[in-house]
């Protein structure tokens, strides 16, 4: 079983995040996403609008997504790809290079970011209508 792994905030969830997971489930078998806690989050500052409890639910709701698990330090990577025996590491290509070191335990792919959606052009957006 060919086991893929990727990691997000996927905050108000997107067709942007739903491409990403999409083509990283078709890179396998078997999908693990990383999902930012709500203090990782803080790490990133990203005020995410969903706890990460529901943004949990959701992306588990996702019939291509298989398990996910909590992303807590940026420093977890490689116990990760050990622990649950990953053969491809997946991110957006905003990311590109930036895993590279964890090529020596499993193969890294950057996808192409979907272009024209983000979750803060969701909150500007969304801001802009509600000011009328
Ligand atoms: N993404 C995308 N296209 C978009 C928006 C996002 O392909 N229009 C991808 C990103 O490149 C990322 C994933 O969707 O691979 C999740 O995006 P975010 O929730 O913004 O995650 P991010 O803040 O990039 O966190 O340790 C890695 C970090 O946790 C990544």
């Amino acid at each position: 079983m060919k086991k893929v792994l990727t990691y997000g905030t996927f905050d108000l969830l997107h067709f942007g995040h739903v491409n990403l997971l999409k083509r990283a489930k078709a890179l396998g078998d078997y999908l693990i996403v990383g999902l930012s806690t709500d203090e990782f989050n803080d790490g990133k500052n990203k005020q995410a609008y969903h706890s990460f409890d529901n943004r949990k639910m959701i992306l588990e709701s996702i019939s291509f997504v298989d398990e996910v698990i909590p992303e807590n330090t940026w420093d977890q990577k490689v116990k990760d790809v050990i622990k649950h025996e990953v053969d491809v590491f997946v991110m957006g290509n905003d990311w590109e290079g930036r895993f590279d070191f964890l090529k020596e335990y499993c193969e890294v792919i950057y996808l192409p970011r979907t272009i024209g959606i983000s979750t803060s052009k969701i909150k500007k957006d969304l801001k802009i209508v509600e000011n009328g």
